[in-house]
């Protein structure tokens, strides 16, 4: 769609909530989302339509074209802009709440006088919304999970973002040598500024951050800090010689820092980001790599993805660092969907794009059909594409293991019948629905289906998407004892909007032998690429080649899971 159409459709629908949150005309709001609705199908650019085009359509009378035609020349309407006067600026920021709508945020305001989200979460945490209508405690719990999630939102950055943003860094940077650091070097599953740091001098650089820049927030001979894409990054420019123990200082994390300094001190050696003081001698000595400064505190050089003060230094200084699982020790996706449910790719792409990838095998494991899941396989399509993943196998280089991505329903049962799933290679179990449970009832879900001899895997183990659902509320405790005992794997779902497991409980599962499977839940062929944010993820738990599932050969695979 066109930037017109798109602006016209969504002013439409914002007059509809504006009236709405002014309690107006049901009828008057309903015409307004009718038309958004209907100009947001368009097939064409509104702006090159007639008078008598806009008067065709259904739901667009003589009233809203006039609106229509005074956003195409002004950029807004009359209308709007006076109703828009009477309602507070803080208030419409309210709709940007998960489950929040413009009839709550009416209530809100008409029969409370909340006006802010900072109003709306005192009187959550008070208990007063549960005088309102249609609010009990339940809806008050949403509604402070909402707050939360929104605010995170505003401030942190998913691995995707942060990646756009670095290369668009990079490219201004052109040749002048420079390193990621903080969060971001760390492979933390979001990010919440950029933390970049050079050799090239601040009167070289300056110039052109600006020209990436949306704002300035500070500029510096030592440091500046800007935005870009509406994200902050920060640039330390570093003297050469100092440059080691600059980058290890960047890269954090704070609490490795704080600990690594006090070991440091405890040996007579004061670190900082210049260099390190011998306390008797007093002079400074500088380095020009990580390696070195490591080198000279005796440690085996930690990467970056370990360092949050979780016994890695200890580990380091006594030269028993873990092995960890890199990139090219992936043989496999472990979870993709085809144009048989929700994807894009045909199961001859899925094996072309395996290939290209240098993959031995692709695990195919499309939905199951159940109410709510989108385009979902019944038993007989099932059978439909395992004999037509039979024909393709037979020419790739690339195995596309038969599977499923089966529904845990609300009840804990399966989306389709035990027939169905044993004839499969390798089978996925996920929530996808009644993710507002009681943590008793959506922990035995998962410990039912992990108890089922066909589910290999659970995928996306708590459902979170980042900055925008939490993780529904289940007991990992409890799935983690179930699935040591059951040998069922649980996912490192790699989607940067998901990365689930977070390296928190893939830690936990890998220091209790579980089994772990990075899958990408690609649905479309870019999507494959995300395999290194799970890889990074796992790296960050923790785990080596052994602990992934998909490191290992196809028949050491297929052996581990029947
Ligand atoms: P973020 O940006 O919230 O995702 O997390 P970081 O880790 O990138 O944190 P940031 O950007 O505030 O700081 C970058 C690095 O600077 C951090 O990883 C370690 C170092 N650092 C920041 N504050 C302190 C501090 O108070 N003490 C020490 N020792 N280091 C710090
Ligand atoms: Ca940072
Ligand atoms: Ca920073
Ligand atoms: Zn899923």
């Amino acid at each position: 769609m066109d930037d017109t159409t798109r602006r016209v459709a969504d002013l439409l629908q914002f007059m509809g909530q504006l009236l709405e949150i002014r309690g107006e005309d049901a009828f008057k709001i309903r015409a307004y989302y009718r038309a958004a609705d209907q100009i947001s199908r368009l097939a064409q650019p509104i702006s090159g339509m007639s008078e008598a085009d806009l008067l065709g359509i259904a739901g667009i009378g003589k009233h809203i074209t006039r609106k229509i035609q005074e956003i195409i020349a002004n950029g807004t309407f009359r209308e709007l802009e006076e109703v828009r006067q009477g309602i507070p600026a803080t208030l419409l920021e309210l709709l940007n709440l998960e489950g929040v709508g413009p009839k709550t945020v009416s209530k809100l305001w008409q029969q409370m006088g909340i006006v802010t989200i900072e109003d709306l979460e005192k009187a959550a945490r008070s208990h007063r919304l549960r005088a309102l209508r249609g609010f009990g405690e339940r809806k008050e719990q949403d509604i402070l999970k909402s707050i939360e999630m929104y605010r995170q939102k505003g401030t942190r950055m998913n691995r995707l973002e942060a990646d756009r943003i670095v290369a668009r860094v990079a490219s201004a940077l052109k040749d002048a040598p420079f390193d990621t650091a903080g969060s971001y070097r760390r492979g933390v599953s979001t990010v919440g500024d950029i933390d970049i740091t050079t050799t090239a001098t601040a009167a070289v650089i300056n110039p052109r951050l600006r020209a990436i820049a949306d704002e300035i927030i500070d500029e510096g001979e030592k440091r500046t800090s800007f935005r870009c894409q509406g994200q902050r990054v920060d640039i330390r420019f570093t003297k050469p010689a100092e440059y080691g123990t600059m980058l290890l200082y960047l890269t954090g994390s704070k609490e490795f820092n704080i600990h690594l300094r006090e070991i440091a001190l405890s040996r007579g050696m004061k670190l900082n980001e210049y260099g390190i003081e011998e306390r008797r001698g007093g002079v400074l000595r500088t380095f020009e790599t990580e390696e070195a400064v490591f080198a000279f505190l005796g440690m085996t050089p930690v990467p970056p993805e370990l360092r949050e003060n979780r016994g890695e230094i200890e580990r380091a200084f006594i030269h028993n660092l873990p092995p960890l699982i890199e990139r090219a020790d992936i043989q496999g996706d472990l979870h993709v969907h085809s144009d048989w449910s929700d994807g894009q790719m045909s199961l001859e792409e899925l094996a072309r794009r395996g290939e290209q990838a240098g993959y031995r095998y692709l695990l195919c494991s499309d939905h199951s059909a159940t109410l709510g899941v989108a385009h979902g396989l019944s038993a007989e399509r099932v059978k439909g594409q395992g004999k037509e993943i039979e024909r393709i196998n037979r020419t790739s280089s690339c195995t596309i293991l038969t599977g499923i991505e089966v529904d845990i329903m609300a009840d804990g049962n399966l989306g389709l019948p035990n027939t169905v799933l044993g004839d499969l290679d390798l089978v996925i179990a996920s929530i996808h629905s009644g993710f507002k449970q009681e943590r008793d009832v959506l922990t035995r879900r998962l410990l039912k289906a992990m108890e089922n001899d066909h589910v290999d895997i659970i995928g996306h183990p708590t459902g979170r998407l980042l900055g925008e659902r939490p993780p529904y509320d289940v007991d990992l405790g409890r799935v983690l004892d179930v699935a040591a005992d059951t040998h069922t794997a649980l996912e490192i779902n790699a989607s940067p909007y998901r990365l689930d497991l977070d390296d928190g409980p893939v830690r936990q599962a890998r220091d209790r032998g579980i089994r772990l499977a990075i899958g990408t839940d690609a649905h479309d062929p870019a999507e494959l690429t995300h395999m290194i944010y799970g890889v990074t993820i796992a790296r960050r738990g923790w785990c080596g080649p052994a602990d992934i599932l998909n490191t290992r050969e196809l028949r050491d695979l297929l052996g581990a899971t029947t």
